[in-house]
């Protein structure tokens, strides 16, 4: 077998990023704000309690941002829509500057030769709509569904590729089961309700895209992030209690949007809180899509807690592992396993790795016009490797988007953490493109063949 690291013609390039964490300028031209402004606005609840409010700037440096881009090499570019941009109170009127700036982001792209990777919902849900009870309601399936169906009426002539949700999972388990992400409630009843409706949401958009113009050269899907979880031991305890935690971290959306029922190990963690859905639900979350997004950061090594409720389950710290600054294990083998694992399980989708990337101590100014940062070299050449294995395995993957373009707003971690392959000096907004951010787009140049050095 060849060793080269060759990847497929045509095969997507790119890095991502989401509204909230680069946009700033919650509130310009009739931008309606959303939970994660009212979220961080909130003393407590975020590092130094820093806030989105300037983040990168990109609101008004997208042009130099897709300059860089193009000086990188990308061929793709993930990046969210803010939902209260374009309803400002959620549903009803349209806001025509907002949805204006997506559609001038969209042209600068393109004019630049990068494909736009649209998701519909990064977590910043229109303030006004939470006031409505958020995703506890369950009308917010139509909400999401009209919003969706004007962005594809409004870009699908130029966007080709949607997401509807990014990381529902984290969605609930942040801001539904333990609270330390917006709307920044806990509450066991809560969670499932939460995970529900951003399911039938997802349905619903599917929908609405099937039967919209967008769909006929365009393509949509879930964006998901998965997390290998490997038992301490052999005992049945162990055993056990990581077939929940993937249950509950994994296949809580993977069974659903793929085989319309719940993993059955979700009663055994929620108990009465969890409810047993209507068939019409679940055949709606099943809407056959066209390709999985997978955010890939770590793996987990798990075991049984009686105490730690209510998965009753806890990481175990790996000695000696090699840990980014948030403290995830850097560990690209699992990614390799986890693509075929997706295909073994939910057969022959197209699949695009639409997140992976690492923060590391980068220093908060440029040294000499350079940031120097070989750990995440050296993260994203193993990572690489490990997604063109899976490739060589047999799996269809299409595409692979760093997180991140650039340093940006890390939610409830504030500017602490750097995930960017462009350094931002958040007092200038100076962009430096990283020396990570040279490695890829020599990887992107030589197709992958660099990686085989
Ligand atoms: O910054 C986040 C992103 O918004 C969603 N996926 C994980 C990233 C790093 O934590």
């Amino acid at each position: 077998m060849s060793d080269s690291y060759r990847f497929p013609d045509g095969f997507l390039w790119g890095a991502a990023t989401s509204a909230y964490q680069i946009e700033g300028s919650p509130a310009a031209d009739g931008a309606g704000r959303s939970i994660w402004h009212r979220f961080s606005h909130t003393p407590g609840n975020t590092w130094l309690d820093q806030t989105g409010d300037v983040a990168c700037d990109h609101y008004r440096r997208y042009k130099e941002d897709v300059a860089l881009m193009k000086e990188i090499g990308l061929n793709a570019y993930r990046f969210s829509i803010a939902w209260g941009r374009v309803f400002p109170q959620g549903t009803g009127m349209v806001n025509r500057k907002g949805l204006d700036f997506y559609s001038r982001l969209v042209d600068e792209l393109l004019r630049n030769g990068v494909k736009p990777n649209v998701t519909l919902y990064h977590w910043d849900l229109p303030e006004a709509l939470d006031d409505r009870g958020g995703w506890l309601n369950p009308d917010i399936a139509e909400w999401f569904g009209n919003y969706a169906q004007t962005m594809f009426d409004a870009l699908g002539d130029r966007v080709k590729m949607w997401a509807t949700l990014n990381e529902p999972w984290v969605v609930t388990d942040g801001g539904y089961l333990h609270g330390g992400l917006a709307p920044g409630h806990a509450n066991l009843f809560e969670a499932p309700v939460a995970t529900h409706n951003l399911l039938r949401a997802h349905g619903t958009a599917v929908q609405r895209f099937r039967a919209s113009s967008a769909a006929a050269d365009g393509q949509i899907g879930i964006v998901v992030n998965l997390e290998p979880k490997t038992p301490a031991s052999d005992s049945p305890e162990d055993i056990a209690a990581t077939k929940r935690s993937d249950a509950y971290m994994n296949r809580q959306y993977l069974e659903p949007v793929f085989r319309g029922r719940y993993p059955s190990e979700m009663k055994e963690i929620f108990g009465e809180a969890w409810s047993d859905w209507p068939d019409a639900d679940m055949r709606l979350i099943r809407q056959p899509i066209d390709f999985l997004g997978i955010n890939y950061y770590t793996r987990k090594v798990e075991r049984f807690s009686a105490e730690r409720l209510p998965l009753r389950i806890e990481p175990v710290p790996q000695e000696h592992a090699w840990t980014t600054q948030t403290e995830w294990e850097v560990y690209p083998r699992a990614l390799t396993q986890l693509l075929r694992g997706v295909k073994e399980s939910y057969g022959d989708i197209p699949l695009y790795i639409c997140e992976n990337g690492a923060a590391f101590d980068d220093p908060p100014k440029a040294i000499d016009g350079k940031v120097e940062d070989p750990q995440r070299v050296e993260y994203y050449k193993r990572h690489l490797r490990a997604a063109h294995d899976a490739i060589r395995g047999g799996v269809d993957l299409r595409g692979y988007f760093a997180w991140s373009l650039l340093d940006n707003y890390e939610w409830s971690g504030g500017y602490s953490k750097r995930f960017g392959i462009v350094h931002v000096d958040y007092e200038t907004q100076a962009r430096t493109i990283k020396t990570s951010g040279r490695y890829y787009a020599s990887v992107i140049a030589s197709n992958g063949e660099v990686l085989s050095k």
